[in-house]
């Protein structure tokens, strides 16, 4: 059985990941892909409660390492209990964020070292890495305004621009260093050539896996 590929959608709040990422499943469906759709932090019920502690407002300050070890916490559940068995059985992942979203969340927007975000993704993964990281790149403000009609704001959506835009940063250096894994594209577009050439992409992988 031919392994599936694992292909994760990132960037800062509201750029449209989750609406691309149904996309791209709709377009491999079409293309006789078996896939699976999950996200992070989540995609299995003992992580989904795990990133209920971690989005909940709370008065008390979170230290930066508690949120660091509950993303990786709830990310050793998902990737060993639900998102290897899938690929192991040639079934496709897309994933709404992965372990960029932590280099980029809590190493660019709190500050924490990457080596420790490094030493961590060993733990956790050893040497699994996303096939692809297909990163939806506008500027902060749009992002905002977007997610921002959905009302009551989670522990992140309350944070500063300044934060945003590290975070931002952060993705880019990162798509910036590895171009051949991961895909930047520009999601101030419109909606519908946003996922023309998300979908784009993803018709090229299934073609390439042949
Ligand atoms: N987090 C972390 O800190 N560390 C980690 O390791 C991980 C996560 C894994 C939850 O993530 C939080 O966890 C997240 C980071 C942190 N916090 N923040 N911020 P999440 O992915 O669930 O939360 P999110 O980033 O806030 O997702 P989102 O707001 O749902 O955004 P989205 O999925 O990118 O956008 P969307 O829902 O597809 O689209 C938003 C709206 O914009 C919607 O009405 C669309 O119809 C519209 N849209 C989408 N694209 C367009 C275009 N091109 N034009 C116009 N309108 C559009």
């Amino acid at each position: 059985m031919k392994r599936g590929q694992f292909i994760t959608f990132e960037g800062t709040e509201g750029v449209g990941k989750s609406t691309q990422l149904n996309k791209a499943a709709e377009a491999l469906r079409t293309a006789g892909v078996e896939v699976i759709v999950t996200r992070e932090p989540g995609g299995t019920p003992m992580a989904e409660s795990i990133r209920e502690l971690l989005l909940a407002p709370r008065d008390e300050p979170v230290h930066e390492l508690t949120e660091l070890l509950l993303m990786f916490a709830a990310r050793a559940q998902h990737l060993h209990t639900r998102i290897l068995p899938a690929l192991e059985k040639g079934q496709w992942v897309l994933c709404d964020r992965f372990t960029d979203a932590t280099f980029a969340y809590q190493g660019g927007g709190r500050g924490v070292a990457k080596e420790r975000i490094a030493q961590l993704e060993s733990l956790v993964q050893g040497d699994i890495r996303p096939d692809h990281v297909i990163v939806l790149d506008a500027p902060v403000e749009i992002g905002m305004a977007r997610a921002r009609h959905r009302g009551d704001l989670d522990r992140f959506e309350q944070e500063t621009v300044a934060f945003f835009e590290r975070i931002r940063t952060t993705y880019l250096e990162r798509a910036g260093d590895s171009p051949e894994r991961y895909h930047l594209i520009d999601a101030s577009a419109p909606l519908a050539e946003v996922s023309e050439q998300v979908t784009g992409f993803i018709r090229g992988l299934v073609n390439a896996s042949h």
